[in-house]
């Protein structure tokens, strides 16, 4: 690498600038220079023509880079193979410089080309400037990632990859540290990797960059974190954004002392000067790869000569001399006078780099744009010929031939014109009979299943090692009465001795082994390199869990009770549940959360909120253990899996008596696969979680008036009773309660749409399907609000014999 030890003196540049500690020669010295000028106008380029290609119209919208390209230039000669970016959508240019990127792929994106081989940041799934590296063979095994430039999947609500920017970091710390991953020689080379990164400056008024700042420096995890400021927001000046106007001066306080390693080596440096910006990028990354130091490096004087984004004008908001500042202070502009006036290059020279710099954006834009347009042209000249056959049998020609038509002239169709024309000709011709409808018929189902895999697959992982793939092994019970968190205790104790990549923590996890003493002892046993405390920070906890899982480990991240996963469910839905889909399928991150709830006392310590967190949470699975031992079957198919998920223990279940299992490393629970806990024909009552032992309760006591009914255990929510067994008792009973403690319209709502609608079980139902659900509001505190807040044993009972009081009067006659 470049060093410039005197960046105002470059007279004697063969002399002073090095590459790894050598002296290059001027020549080479010169090509370097020129190759950064070239990229950087070529960036800058891209991101003109980008602009163009969106106002006319052959893009929805466009977010570029331009006026960041020198800085990112400077951090892209430190950003070794092994290394992670988090970043954002300005970061054209550093892809394009750590050869994550080509231009040809990032005019794919703009065009959002579904095929991952043209643009394999998201397979056309994220909007332009969301950038990924693919970390992940086709058949989902890890490549080699010590050999890669990774980025980590970019999202875009702002700041939203600070969280995963700690966990990138910390893997580091712990492949460094921890005996045991010698071997997991693909993830790390003895935990040298740098995660860098980036954010707006206007970013950094959000709540997740203070709170990974602060997770970062109490880890002490090699982390550069670039900010480029430009001083707005979209339209909004700096002053409403930060404290003082600037970030750097705000976080003087995390400043490490001299000769204590603890907290950040803090830099400032201009974005135009590219002397003082390469040698500020090897200053800090040195420090943060070699003391896994965290180091800030605020960029000062970004200009952003396009505005934001496509969607509208700085003019509107700049000053002119904000704006003519931002001309004469381009980082293009100066490099370019740099060079000059250090006799780099002549004039001539530098006008045929941008001569050749613009010829080679165009070419790549024209052939994004051809690769992406063929195959669409494609599938409407497949259409076009089948329609013409259906109009020349049709005796409705005269209505398909001006859909045919408009089909035929539209030169640059998108596949919705193809499959909404498609099926508008097979309304008209739905009362005819003629092959070529047959034809047209096949023709759609085909095309809308690679549509499916096109815009909907890799939800979840579609890899052989799925959970979903785990086969069952039953739990083998023992006589051995235990309370419940010593069943939990005993199985992560073996799994820590077994695995050394499982990491486990959370707020009070480590030292006193968690606050209901399922991980006792276990911090003492393997040491706080595996079971460790952390900060009160559920949003960063569980941006450690993401990064670390990315780097192969496979992290046990808690959030201490379920109602605090209010504050962690924008990085849970955001960033973890979409990672396999937003990459189709080229990053994962198996994170297991675990937390605990449903029932504890008061507002914040008993809710609930099911409905909110597997609508969210789509792209995670969601077990609803009933007690700890299903909850060691879940997490043993889990580990087995590579799949996000979030396991939810039954918070009254941890001094509850439960027969040790003997084989409690091996058994595995089936994702959605319901439980029949007890047989009966009258009706189907299906429950989760804690108020399975309730509905239990309830159900002895119908049996005492009669009434015999079928209990089932959902056991997972997301996924859903995938073998329909829920419709298979409906099939029997005729009768549907479901009871859970969300509030009305949660997920017993989701449950019972799920059995209505997807098991079609609305054809077996005699009688009203009945939700019995917790009250609108959060349960009041002590056992008697718990018990006017949320079903009780009588409610069930009420609720259960009033469905069969319907049913049959005279039998069953109303009690109250
Ligand atoms: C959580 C969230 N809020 C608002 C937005 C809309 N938004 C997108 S970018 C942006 C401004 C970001 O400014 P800055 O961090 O300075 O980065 P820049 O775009 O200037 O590089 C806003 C408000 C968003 N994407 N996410």
């Amino acid at each position: 690498m470049m060093v410039f030890v005197n960046s105002n003196n470059l007279h004697n540049m063969e002399e002073t600038a090095v590459t790894s500690g050598k002296k290059i020669s001027q020549k080479e010295f010169k090509n370097t220079v020129l190759e950064d000028y070239k990229l950087a106008y070529m960036s800058r380029e891209t991101s003109y023509l980008g602009r163009r290609e969106v106002l006319t119209g052959k893009a929805k919208f466009g977010i570029f880079g331009a006026g960041k390209e020198l800085p990112q230039i400077a951090l892209a000669k430190q950003f070794k193979e092994g290394d992670f970016r988090s970043g954002y959508y300005r970061d054209q240019t550093l892809m394009l410089a750590i050869g994550q990127l080509t231009l040809q792929e990032f005019f794919a994106q703009l065009y959002a080309h579904t095929d991952v081989n043209s643009e394999p940041c998201s397979a056309g799934r994220s909007m332009n400037g969301h950038f990924g590296s693919r970390s992940l063979n086709e058949d989902g095994t890890w490549k080699d990632l010590t050999k890669i430039k990774n980025s980590s999947a970019d999202i875009s609500p702002t700041a939203g990859q600070m969280p995963r920017l700690v966990g990138l970091a910390q893997a580091s710390k712990v492949y460094r540290n921890n005996k045991g991953l010698e071997g997991f020689t693909n993830f790390s080379n003895k935990g040298n990797e740098v995660a860098f990164g980036t954010i707006g400056d206007a970013s950094t008024s959000e709540g997740p960059f203070w709170e990974s700042i602060n997770a970062i420096g109490v880890l002490q995890v090699p982390a550069v974190i670039s900010v480029w400021d430009d001083g707005h927001g979209i339209s909004v000046p700096q002053k409403y954004q930060t404290t003082k106007e600037n970030i750097s001066e705000v976080l003087k306080g995390f400043q490490r002392d001299k000769g204590q390693n603890n907290g950040y080596e803090i830099f400032k440096v201009k974005a135009w000067d590219y002397p003082s910006l390469i040698e500020t990028y090897e200053k800090a990354v040195k420090i943060a790869r070699e003391e896994h130091c965290p180091v800030l490096v605020h960029v000062v004087e970004v200009t952003q000569p396009q505005g934001h984004s496509t969607s509208g004008s700085h003019e509107r908001y700049k000053s002119k001399e904000r704006l003519n500042w931002e001309v004469e202070y381009c980082c293009v502009r100066k490099f370019r006078e740099f060079i000059e006036s250090n006799n780099l290059a002549t004039t001539d020279e530098l006008d045929e780099i941008e001569k050749e710099a613009k010829k080679g954006v165009r070419e790549a834009k024209k052939m994004a744009w051809e690769s992406y347009l063929v195959p669409i042209l494609k599938e409407r000249d497949e259409a076009v010929a089948i329609i013409e056959q259906v109009a020349s049998e049709s005796t409705n020609t005269n209505f398909i031939t001006p859909l045919l038509t408009d089909l035929k002239s539209n030169t640059e169709p998108i596949r919705k014109d193809i499959i909404s024309t498609v099926k508008k000709v097979m309304r008209i011709v739905r009362t005819e009979q003629m092959a070529s409808k047959s034809n047209l018929l096949t023709w759609l189902s085909d095309i809308q299943e690679k549509n499916y895999d096109k815009y909907s697959s890799k939800l979840y992982s579609e890899f052989e090692t799925s959970p979903l793939n785990v086969e069952e092994v039953k739990a083998e019970l023992t006589d051995e009465l235990v309370d419940g968190r010593v069943v939990l205790r005993d199985y992560f104790d073996q799994v820590l001795e077994t695995r050394p990549e499982v990491l486990m923590f959370g707020e009070d996890t480590g030292k006193i082994g968690g606050v209901n003493q399922s991980l006792e002892g276990l911090q003492e046993k393997y040491g706080e390199g595996r079971v460790f405390d952390t900060g009160i920070r559920e949003t960063t906890i569980i941006g450690q869990g993401i990064g670390m899982a990315m780097r192969g480990l496979r992290p046990i991240a808690e959030i201490q009770y379920l109602d605090y996963l209010l504050y962690c469910i924008q990085v849970l839905s955001d960033d973890l549940s979409t990672l396999q889909y937003r990459t189709k399928g080229g990053q994962k991150a198996p994170l297991i959360v675990r937390t605990r709830g449903h029932r504890l006392e008061g507002i914040w310590h008993s809710g609930s909120p099911m409905g909110m967190i597997v609508n969210a949470l789509r792209g995670m699975h969601v077990c609803v253990p009933r007690n700890l031992t299903q909850a060691v079957g879940m997490y043993n198919t889990l580990l087995k899996g590579d799949d996000p998920a979030l396991v939810i223990e039954p918070l009254n279940g941890y001094r509850t008596k439960e027969k040790k299992p003997s084989n409690l490393g091996e058994y595995t629970l089936p994702l959605g696969v319901p439980e029949i806990l007890m047989e009966g024909n009258d009706m189907t009552i299906v429950t989760y979680g804690s108020t399975t032992h309730i509905v239990a309760q309830a159900i002895q006591q119908l049996k005492e008036v009669g009434i015999i009914a079928e209990l089932i255990d959902v056991r997972t929510l997301l996924p859903f009773d995938i073998n329909h067994i829920i419709n298979e008792s409906l099939s029997k009973t005729n009768r549907l309660l479901i009871v859970d403690e969300d509030v009305p319209g949660g997920a017993s709502a989701y449950i019972l749409n799920e059995i209505l609608t997807s098991q079609k079980g609305y054809y077996h139902l005699d009688a009203e399907p009945v939700t019995l659900t917790s009250k609108a509001h959060r349960p009041a505190y002590g056992t008697d609000g718990d018990y006017f807040s949320k079903p009780s044993v009588e409610d069930v009972f009420d609720a259960a014999y009033a469905i069969m009081n319907e049913f049959d009067e005279q039998q069953f006659p109303s009690i109250y």
